[in-house]
């Protein structure tokens, strides 16, 4: 099984979309293994989007961030990083497919809702930047018996 981050971002708290974003993640079949609220700490944002840290918009994207409360978890299943990649939808929701979460949700690239770790390299470096392993919870959910072949 993979395991991936997945972050809704503070303008979706704000939007009051935590509930329908978890939501798809749970009927979709995947399991939150992990997950808390809070704001994310400057230095955690700096790390987390370190590969952007040459880009124009690297100054908004952390005071976006760090603006609000987040929800961060740590979903499971087979499949996972790319399955939540193609759930949320392209980067700028202009290009996000309806019934994609940005597609559904967002309007901007700079306020798009969700963020998903788009590699096994990456799931694991995001992973223990917010997470500490005794913090992820392994345990069996009873779906997987009818979820998976
Ligand atoms: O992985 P993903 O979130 O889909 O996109 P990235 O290219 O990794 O960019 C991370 C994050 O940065 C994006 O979700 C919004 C923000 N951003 C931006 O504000 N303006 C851009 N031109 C590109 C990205
Ligand atoms: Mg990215």
């Amino acid at each position: 099984m993979e395991q991936t981050y997945i972050m809704i971002k503070p303008d979706a708290v704000q939007r009051g979309l935590i509930g329908e974003i978890v939501a798809r993640i749970e009927k979709r079949g995947l399991k939150i293994s992990a997950m808390k609220m809070g704001f994310m700490e400057e230095d955690k944002a700096k790390e987390h989007y370190k590969e952007h840290v040459e880009r124009p918009f690297f100054g908004a994207l952390m005071e976006y961030v760090t603006s609000g409360p987040c929800v961060s978890m740590v979903v499971e299943g087979k499949d996972a990083i790319s399955i939540m990649r193609k759930m949320n939808g392209a980067t700028n929701p202009v290009d996000a497919l309806p019934g994609t979460i940005r597609g559904d949700f967002a309007i901007e690239t700079g306020r798009n809702v969700v963020h998903a770790s788009d590699s096994p390299e990456a799931a694991k470096r995001e992973i223990a930047i917010h997470f500490s392993e005794s913090e992820i919870v392994d345990y069996a959910k009873i779906d997987e018996v009818c979820l998976y072949e």
